[in-house]
């Protein structure tokens, strides 16, 4: 499909998966909405990419939807019409028992991953249904399609992501639209640092004796959903890393 001159709009573009879905965009000829929470790195990475497309930035906490809903409506005209919406902004907080589990990192997860998503689909979902056309990619996980130990909050986060991606899919199938969810095992990104709120060493083990995937990896594949046929719908992509069988199955050295 030619998606030249279309306009997508990333979340978590600072950062990770959502940074290298937007270079392999802007490789690609896709106009980019920037959202994340660091200006500094929007600035930077506008200041690269537009060398290649068009480029808006917008700065919100996706938790704030009062923020959120008044930032994507007062798009320039150049970049109101939004063709292909990322749902990428997320992160882990913690990795304890439930017992355990911290009152403010559960709000976090729930906050961000789901209802974050759900503000930022609202702000965006009435254009594309009036225009009966878009493309919306929900970042899943592995964690959304199963429960590892410790794992209880995100799991869930990302299970309500997955069930999510299925109700936009079902009520939004009259409007041509296409909704689709792309879920990664283990990605080497900021990921592990947030959860382990800034412990670089042990996040750092996570990725230890075996090859995660890279966010270039995820992105490649979000490039190629967005580029099938229109009447094409990758509906629920799972992948893993080749060292990776299960959330806890990792084939280590
Ligand atoms: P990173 O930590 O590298 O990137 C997360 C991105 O989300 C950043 O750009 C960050 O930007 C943004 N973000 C986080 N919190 C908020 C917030 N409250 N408001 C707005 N933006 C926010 O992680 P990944 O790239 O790995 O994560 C991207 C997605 O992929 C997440 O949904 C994650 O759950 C999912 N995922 C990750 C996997 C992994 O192993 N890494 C595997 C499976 C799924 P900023 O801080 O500037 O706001
Ligand atoms: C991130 C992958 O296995 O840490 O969603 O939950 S995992």
């Amino acid at each position: 499909m030619n998606i030249k001159n279309k306009v997508a709009l990333i979340t978590g573009a600072t950062s990770g998966i959502g940074k290298a879905t937007a270079e392999i965009f802007a490789k690609n000829n896709i106009d980019l909405v920037l959202c994340g929470r660091r200006q500094d790195r929007l600035d930077a990475l506008k200041k690269e990419l537009e060398k290649e497309v068009a480029v808006h930035t917008l700065n919100f906490d996706v938790r704030n939807k009062t923020t959120v809903l008044e930032q994507i409506e007062g798009l320039p005209l150049e970049f109101a019409n939004v063709d292909i919406l990322i749902n990428n902004a997320g992160n882990a907080h913690g990795l304890q028992p439930i017992q355990e589990g911290s009152l403010e990192d559960w709000d976090a997860m729930l906050d961000i991953n789901v209802k974050g998503l759900l503000y930022v689909s609202k702000a965006i979902i009435p254009k594309m249904v009036a225009k009966k056309a878009g493309h919306i990619i929900n970042i899943g996980s592995t964690a959304g399609k199963e429960v590892y130990p410790n794992g209880n909050v995100y799991c869930a986060s990302k299970h309500a992501v997955d069930a999510i991606n299925q109700g936009m899919r079902i009520d939004l199938n009259p409007f041509n639209i296409r909704v689709g969810a792309v879920n990664p095992g283990m990605v080497e990104t900021e990921f592990s640092e947030v959860r382990f709120k800034g412990d670089t060493a042990k996040a750092a083990k996570v990725y230890q004796g075996f090859k995660p995937l890279q966010p270039n990896d995820v992105a490649d594949i979000i490039h190629f959903v967005v580029t099938r046929p229109y009447h094409v719908n990758i509906a629920d992509l799972v992948v893993m890393s080749t060292a990776q069988a299960s959330s806890t199955i990792i084939n280590k050295n």
